[in-house]
């Protein structure tokens, strides 16, 4: 069950029911709770929402900044109809590292705030009675994990989240947990793989069980039409006249997976599928088979009250507002999001460029934040780092593999690759992941400003490049923004001169922007400095034949940590925190709905 990352169904083999709604809560700064029988238990709790982070609850600020171990609980029943049955509890996210307690016992333990985890309770919980969930949560940053940070201690003893990255360190149950059932005899993942060959489709398969069994797989289209059936664990399934999932076109077909034991139904899973191909050709990125040009944005899973807590509010208002814009695309920048991100991107048709928690292996970043002055790939962190690290990008390509949506995965942001020291890290690291996905689509890392063309030691590795770059914001500022421009230009003339041969994407580029704070001639932070900023961008982009795509930093203003560079957060949004356009917004809805899918390829 370790890795059995199978996103919840209900059907006739398979029941799930959320355990979302307030749970109760507690705060262990002392790391009392082990020997105080809280596994139990909670004394004096107080209640809180699940999913959420904590945080934006509280209006203490020791409470909002709390770092350290945290405590939740909540009963929940267990039919006895349950019994002989697998029975998990599945926690879609827990940040970062939780202890799962099923009426007092230890379950298990996990580490990676981001992705999805099942403690199997089978043989914990009562049938037809009570049970009570108690999960010993931790949010301490290090550098042995992901996100990278330290955790420092004040004079007043209090813990304090020291980030090496730029978003608000939010904490706790941050996605539902789910109460499983499922047969002890069953499907535990399952793999598709579309090419393209004449008018036909061929989808090869594999599906995982934990028995050997007879598997059956059953495509059906939109319509509930059965186009193509397989039998065995691994297969090929032809379609004639395939429907493509296309860009901003989506179409999905149900792929329905049964198992048989004695002859005997014990198993059956379904999900969404989109039949199409994505490659890289050059500086093209191919969607079956057709250049594509990237238009969209870097976000955030940040909102309001919930902090990272997934809300299907703000997803749905996202969706409708990239839509609107004009995007095609998004990057989960800086870990993967909720499950319910990609099953609503695959069926609006969003690529999505999906990023693992790598973020912060820069000390130049974390100097920024609070000054530092080391080499990151030279720390003795590095290796217990680099296993968590492989182990989230195995999980994170477990998870979200099938989804048509996903174009491509992004292995770190930022990384230091200017040190030769991380050469051998990255070149395990492309490596070691060269294999974890049937669909082998591109891999790929955001370059920092200081990573160019001379002086990253790592540009043999992605297989197209991810740059992040600030003129216009972090230097040649303001009045200045020719000279950034210029240096753009020159920048990017370096890459043309060494025959690169492979597409650049700019995946982060913007300005802080307050909105409603409006200047004619512009100043920084004003609406018409952002827009200025962003056409800049525009120009240089549309000279380049090798940049294709534009995703801007960011959808929406985010929280940070508090600092002399944030004004309650970061405001490069083109949206503000709570979805309502800049100027900069109908700027790229101009600019994006003119823009054809393919251009630079006309
Ligand atoms: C980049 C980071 C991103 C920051 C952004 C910024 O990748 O997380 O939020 O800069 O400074 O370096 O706005």
């Amino acid at each position: 069950m370790e890795k059995e990352m199978l996103y919840p169904v209900i059907n006739a083999c398979r029941t799930e029911q959320k355990l979302d709604g307030m749970w109760q809560f507690k705060f262990d700064a002392l790391g009392v709770g082990g020997h105080e029988h809280w596994p139990a238990g909670l004394p004096q709790a107080q209640e809180i929402p699940v999913p959420a982070s904590f945080n934006d609850f509280f209006t203490d600020k020791d409470s909002r900044e709390y770092t350290g171990d945290f405590w939740y609980a909540r009963h929940f029943f267990v039919p006895a109809a349950a019994q002989g049955r697998f029975v998990g509890l599945r926690f879609d996210a827990v940040t970062h590292r939780a202890a799962i307690y099923v009426n007092g016992q230890l379950i298990r333990r996990h580490e990676g705030g981001f992705l999805p985890f099942v403690a199997d309770v089978t043989a914990a919980v009562h049938y037809g009675a009570d049970n009570l969930v108690v999960v010993q949560g931790n949010n301490e940053l290090s550098r042995e994990a992901l996100p990278a940070g330290d955790t420092v201690t004040l004079k007043n003893g209090k813990k304090m989240a020291r980030p090496f990255f730029d978003f608000y360190n939010y904490s706790g149950i941050n996605r539902s947990v789910h109460l499983l059932t499922l047969p002890q005899q069953r499907i535990t993942d399952y793999t598709v793989n579309t090419t393209l060959t004449g008018d036909a489709a061929q989808v090869a398969y594999t599906v995982a069980t934990t028995v050997p069994g007879t598997v059956t797989v059953t495509l059906t289209d939109a319509a509930g039409t059965v186009v193509a059936q397989g039998e065995g664990a691994e297969g090929t399934l032809t379609v004639a006249q395939p429907h493509l999932w296309q860009v901003r076109a989506a179409y999905l077909y149900t792929l329905t997976i049964q198992l048989q034991a004695a002859g005997q139904l014990v198993d059956e899973y379904q999900d969404s599928i989109g039949l199409r191909t994505i490659a890289i050709r050059g500086h093209q990125i191919l969607v079956n088979g057709q250049p594509v040009y990237l238009k969209g944005f870097g976000r955030h899973e940040d909102s309001p009250f919930a902090g990272r807590g997934f809300d299907q509010n703000v997803e749905a208002k996202d969706v409708a507002l990239m839509a609107w814009t004009g995007a095609n695309s998004f990057r989960t920048a800086h870990y993967p999001y909720a499950e319910e991100v990609y099953q609503m991107a695959d069926r609006a048709g969003f690529l999505v460029i999906d990023e693992v928690p790598a973020v912060g292996f820069k000390m130049a970043a974390a100097s920024f934040l609070g000054g530092l002055d080391q080499s990151f790939f030279g720390g003795d962190w590095i290796k217990p780092l680099y296993t968590k690290h492989l182990d989230q990008i195995t999980d994170m390509i477990r998870r979200d593999k099938n989804h048509p949506a996903v174009l491509a995965w992004s292995l770190l942001n930022e990384p230091d690759t200017c040190d030769d020291r991380s050469v051998p890290y990255f070149k395990q690291l492309f490596a070691d992941t060269a294999a974890l996905d049937p669909q082998r689509r591109p891999r790929t890392f955001t370059l920092s400003e200081d990573d160019t063309i001379t002086t990253s030691k790592d540009l043999q590795f992605p297989d197209f490049y991810l740059l992040n770059r600030y003129p216009g914001w972090y230097h040649y500022a303001g009045y200045a923004l020719s000279d950034g421009e210029a240096a753009l230009r020159a920048e990017l003339d370096q890459w043309a001169s060494s025959g690169i041969d492979k597409p650049i994407v700019f995946s982060e580029f913007g300005a802080d922007t307050e909105a409603g704070l409006h200047k004619l001639p512009s100043v920084m932070w004003s609406e018409e400095y952002q827009v200025e900023v962003l056409q800049m961008f525009s120009r240089v982009f549309d000279s380049y034949p090798f940049i294709r795509g534009e995703q801007v930093w960011n959808f929406a203003d985010f929280q940070t940590v508090e600092g002399t560079m944030r004004v309650n957060g970061n405001k490069k949004g083109i949206f503000t925190r709570d979805r309502q356009p800049k100027a900069a917004a109908f700027y790229y809805r101009q600019r994006w709905l003119a823009l054809p899918l393919n251009f630079k390829n006309d």
